[in-house]
């Protein structure tokens, strides 16, 4: 008793000595109190983890604006993390529901800001979008929608040549082709049909699980008000670009649209090094039959504005599925590529070898929207198929996801969608008694999460989960979901909010270019870094290295800390689902 009350008193001292002392950034950052920066819903579960705590376990939130305690309580055990040497205490805080800001204070020092609020990611959703809109290539970023990041339009990609590699009867080496618009994949100013891929696949599946909340959601892009809901617009500026990938004579797909070597640190459109449409291959084909019959089924919707392009889209699809038949296994390996063609191409490669996820994710889709099942028919389309977290290389959830959002298109067919719901919620279950209970996320299932873009697994999880809560409605999947945002927003062992431009302490040195050379100082807004990778290609000097620390907010490290497309779709993906469950 006597300990309580004396350890209330310090308590209470050191609040007051630190409400009233301005702190330095490197003074907060070393209290090691871990916390999601950006916001919490107020009956949202509220934990914070005090990193290396000693015996000091009381801890308290203080309303920043009365000075006043609201809330006091005690750390949890200490944990050791599975993935440094790291120890925690948790500080579980989950029945603070008056919406206020507040500080978490506790002998190891103070919190950042914690905002509890019904508005908590609404500002988060808008970024998350809009950051494809600062992706765009071929046109210029206007001030009234893109602000203090205004530039001028990039890489026309007008004319484009066809590579030797790419080369056909209609379309020799060299023959100038158009592939303007669609988006920089990351911090480069390339574009890949294979990641672009999963990233549409991704951003249609928010848009068509919860249009109601897109539908509301403006984005002050030039498309604004054109009776078509803005992330629409947003994706259609990439589809339009992918639709140019296709070889009409054929219906191939080509893997990339890009320079042969990385462009140096220059804003977008400063090079005019000659760009190449650069062979056919099966993934990025079947990539875009997916993307495209899926699309097809979204815009349908919006046939009064967009004449014919739900059917454009469907034949693009068609008539990709039609080049995979003939072509079912051509792999983009570009070492030996550029054994036999030039100039060679070093750029980011996307070079799959399993290709039986594209063909299920592109039957299923094809499937559905079609009405006719007999995609599934392909020889090369397995139908009991293994559950796994989504990335650019694996993408058999994207078709999971669709064939169970729509399982009457299959009944009767191949595909069992009952058991396809079993695997899912058992692997789903398995994702909730994992992860690391030292930072409370689901992320951290083994060392094997924290892998180049590291931030996209845990958002893929995130999205995992939250299939599975809208097919089972059960809660425990989407509160399972918010302990990744939690995590990619401050509660893991870096202690960044990963997002661009939210938050308190966010990276500000991303490896992407137009952030490096366009002399702002605030990065380019709403994207989410890489995050730990204890990899390290990029050999860049980390401060840490542990699995879960090896993270290193500098522009050299693209392998921890550039942005790309298909790991902000993830994100979009979870924070769209949660604003639309918290609508009133
Ligand atoms: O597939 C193997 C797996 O079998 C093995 O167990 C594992 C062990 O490390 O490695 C796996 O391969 C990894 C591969 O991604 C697939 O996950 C490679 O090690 C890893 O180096 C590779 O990283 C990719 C990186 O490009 C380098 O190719 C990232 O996933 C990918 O996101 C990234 O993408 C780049 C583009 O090339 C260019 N534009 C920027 C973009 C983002 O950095
Ligand atoms: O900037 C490139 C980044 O987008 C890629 O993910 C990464 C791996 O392919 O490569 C980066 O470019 C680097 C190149 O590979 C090696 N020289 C330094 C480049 C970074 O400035």
């Amino acid at each position: 008793m006597q300990m309580t009350i004396k350890n209330s008193e310090m308590l209470m001292k050191l609040i007051q000595v630190l409400l009233f002392v301005a702190l330095s950034e490197s003074c907060i950052a070393q209290s090691g109190i871990h916390i999601n920066q950006v916001g919490y819903y107020p009956e949202a579960a509220k934990y914070a983890v005090v990193s290396n705590p000693g015996e000091d376990i009381d801890f308290s939130l203080v309303n920043t604006e009365t000075k006043q305690i609201v809330f006091s309580g005690k750390l949890s055990e200490p944990v050791l993390s599975k993935f440094s040497n790291t120890i925690t205490r948790i500080a579980d805080f989950s029945s603070l529901s008056k919406a206020g800001t507040y500080i978490l204070v506790n002998g190891r020092g103070q919190s950042y800001p914690v905002n509890i609020t019904p508005a908590a990611f609404s500002g988060l959703s808008k970024a998350a979008i809009k950051s494809y809109y600062y992706h765009r290539v071929s046109m210029p970023l206007k001030a009234p929608f893109a602000g203090l990041w205004s530039r001028p339009g990039g890489h026309p990609d007008d004319r484009v040549l066809i590579h030797p590699s790419a080369a056909s009867d209609k379309r020799p080496a060299g023959t100038v082709v158009s592939s303007p618009g669609g988006w920089y994949d990351a911090g480069d100013y390339n574009k890949y049909i294979v990641n672009s891929g999963i990233t549409m696949g991704t951003l249609l599946s928010a848009y068509e699980d919860f249009p109601a909340y897109y539908k509301k959601l403006h984005l002050n892009i030039p498309e604004s008000g054109n009776d078509i809901p803005d992330i629409l617009d947003e994706i259609l500026y990439n589809l339009r670009w992918m639709l140019t990938m296709q070889d009409p004579a054929d219906g191939g797909v080509y893997h990339k649209c890009t320079n042969a070597k990385f462009d140096g640190i220059v804003m977008p459109g400063v090079t005019k090094e000659p760009r190449y449409l650069v062979q056919k291959s099966t993934a990025a084909t079947l990539d875009f039959a997916a993307v495209m019959a899926q699309a097809s089924r979204v815009y349908a919707g919006f046939s009064k504005q967009l004449p014919g392009l739900a059917d454009s889209c469907l034949k693009a699809a068609r008539s990709a599925w039609g080049w995979a038949e003939n072509n079912p296994a051509v792999l983009y390996r570009q070492d030996e590529m550029n054994k036999t063609f030039s100039p060679a191409i070093t750029t980011g490669a996307y070079g799959d070898r399993e290709l039986s996820d594209e063909w299920f994710w592109a039957a299923v889709e094809l499937s559905v929207t079609t009405g006719n099942t007999r995609y599934l028919e392909n020889e090369n389309v397995k139908t009991e198929v293994t559950p796994n977290i989504p990335s650019w290389n694996k993408v058999d959830m994207m078709g999971y996801y669709t064939a169970l959002k729509h399982r009457s298109a299959f009944a009767g067919s191949r595909l069992n969608t009952g058991r396809l719901l079993d695997t899912l919620i058992t692997y789903s279950n398995r994702l909730l008694e994992g992860g690391n209970p030292a930072f409370r996320t689901v992320m951290g299932q083994s060392a094997r999460d924290f892998i180049w873009g590291s931030n996209s697994v845990a958002m893929n999880q995130s999205m995992l989960l939250i299939h599975t809560f809208l097919l089972t409605r059960e809660e425990k999947y989407l509160h399972a979901a918010a302990s990744n945002l939690d995590y990619v927003l401050g509660r893991n062992a870096t202690g960044y909010c990963f997002v661009t431009g939210s938050g308190t302490r966010s990276p500000m040195h991303i490896h992407h270019r137009p952030s490096a050379a366009d002399g702002i100082g605030l990065p380019v807004p709403g994207y989410l870094a890489g995050g730990p990778n204890p990899g390290r290609q990029d050999k860049c000097e980390y401060p840490h290295t542990e699995t879960e620390t090896s993270y290193v907010d500098s522009y050299c490290s693209y392998a921890s800390n550039e942005i790309a497309i298909n790991w902000n779709a993830p994100l979009v993906y979870a924070i769209g689902a949660l604003e639309d469950n918290h609508q009133p």
